[in-house]
């Protein structure tokens, strides 16, 4: 057993990672280096299968897969024993999240969990972290949203968990039944697991798309453009999340000189009261500002603006699942086999 002679189906199951998963860290970081049949097929070995193991383990806990790719299975092995708590961590963590283990990070193209477990997984732990916001238990709503990016993966997390908790706490707080400072909250403490993520995620330095993610000058807004950045890095591409509320002067000149080959913007139903420039001037303003080839990918409000910008390649999303859906068509040729819970 030795010697590669397990296929790379195999060798994903055993391994707990996708097929794609394991091309990738082998092509970008020689993870991994398989062996080929006379068909020219990829075969690893039981070894490999052990290091694959290890890398998908650290890379859900903190470390850029870049950075231990080359080590040795004994290194890998030690430094897996250094993680806070690991291995009582993921022996307490129910058995779809052994599934799920390796969504976190590379690639992934759905969740692992079969949609029946993610959306029973989904209508209990929903409703917790609304409770536990509710009574503005912080560390408890911080425990759900961290075992839930570890059990659902980056994907998941943002379109199944978050996506629906900012419009349940908007709808609350719109009600009267939540105050401001439970939006706060959930801000504040989404806004840290999303860096987090999009931390562990980046950076792809041999990523074929790179794009600068931003909002419109006077939207604070952010998290529409920060979801979409953390989508984007999971699918192995490489985003640059500059925050919300920038100059058009300035944005233009970071997208140049970040030699980025798309520009998203992200915006929110701003009031026209609040907004520094009308999107339309905004995006015109970019248009004279930003080289032609440069993409404009819109999300939001700002994507039911009906306007040409001559010469240049735009597209618009009115939702995330929308935006990931496309990342995964260009990057893939394909659609998903499955279709999230809640589309
Ligand atoms: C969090 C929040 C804030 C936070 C933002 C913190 C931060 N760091 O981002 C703070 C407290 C700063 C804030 C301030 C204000 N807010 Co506010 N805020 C919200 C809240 C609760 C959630 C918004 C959010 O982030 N949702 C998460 C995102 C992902 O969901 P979404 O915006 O619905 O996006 C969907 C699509 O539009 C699309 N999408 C959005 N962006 C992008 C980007 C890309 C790239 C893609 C592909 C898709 C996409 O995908 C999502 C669905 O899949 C909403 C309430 C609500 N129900 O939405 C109010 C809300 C947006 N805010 C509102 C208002 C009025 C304000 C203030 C003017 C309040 C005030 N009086 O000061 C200020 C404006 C500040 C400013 N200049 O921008 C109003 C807008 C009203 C309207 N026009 O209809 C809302 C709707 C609340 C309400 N019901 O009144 N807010």
């Amino acid at each position: 057993m030795k010697q590669g002679s397990l296929t790379i189906k195999t060798t994903a199951e055993l391994a707990g990672l996708k097929p794609g998963t394991i091309r990738a860290w082998e092509r970008r970081y020689q993870a991994v280096v398989a062996k080929r049949t006379q068909t020219g097929r990829r075969a690893y070995s039981i070894d490999d299968v052990e290091k694959l193991k290890l890398l998908s383990v650290l890379s859900q806990n903190g470390h850029f897969i870049g950075q231990i790719a080359k080590l040795t299975v004994v290194q890998l092995g030690s430094l897996k024993d250094t993680l806070p708590g690991a291995a009582a961590h993921f022996n307490e963590l129910p058995e779809e999240a052994h599934r799920a283990r390796a969504l976190i990070g590379l690639g992934q193209k759905s969740s692992r969990l079969d949609n029946k477990n993610q959306l029973t997984y989904l209508s209990r732990i929903l409703p917790q972290l609304r409770e536990a916001l509710k009574a503005l238990d912080i560390s408890k709503a911080n425990q759900i949203l961290n075992q839930s990016k570890i059990v659902l993966g980056s994907r998941s997390f943002v379109l199944d968990v978050l996506v629906p908790t900012f419009k349940t706490v908007g709808d609350l707080v719109a009600s009267g039944a939540f105050d401001i400072v439970h939006e706060h909250a959930l801000s504040s403490h989404a806004r840290n697991h999303l860096g987090q993520l999009l931390q562990e995620l980046n950076p792809w330095d041999t990523s074929p798309l790179s794009a600068v993610f931003a909002t419109p000058e006077g939207d604070l807004h952010e998290f529409g453009s920060l979801m979409a950045a953390t989508l984007f890095s999971g699918h192995g591409l490489n985003a640059k999340y500059l925050g919300p509320n920038l100059p058009t002067d300035n944005l233009a000149q970071a997208v140049v000189r970040s030699e980025a080959n798309i520009l998203v913007i992200g915006s929110s139903p701003l009031p026209e009261a609040v907004q520094k420039l009308s999107f339309s001037r905004f995006i015109h303003e970019l248009d004279r500002k930003i080289p032609k080839q440069i993409e404009f990918w819109f999300g939001g409000p700002l994507a039911n603006l009906d306007e040409s910008l001559r010469g240049r390649k735009v597209r618009r999303f009115e939702s995330l699942h929308q935006f990931d859906e496309c990342i995964f068509q260009l990057i893939s040729g394909g659609t998903r086999e499955s279709s999230p819970p809640n589309t």
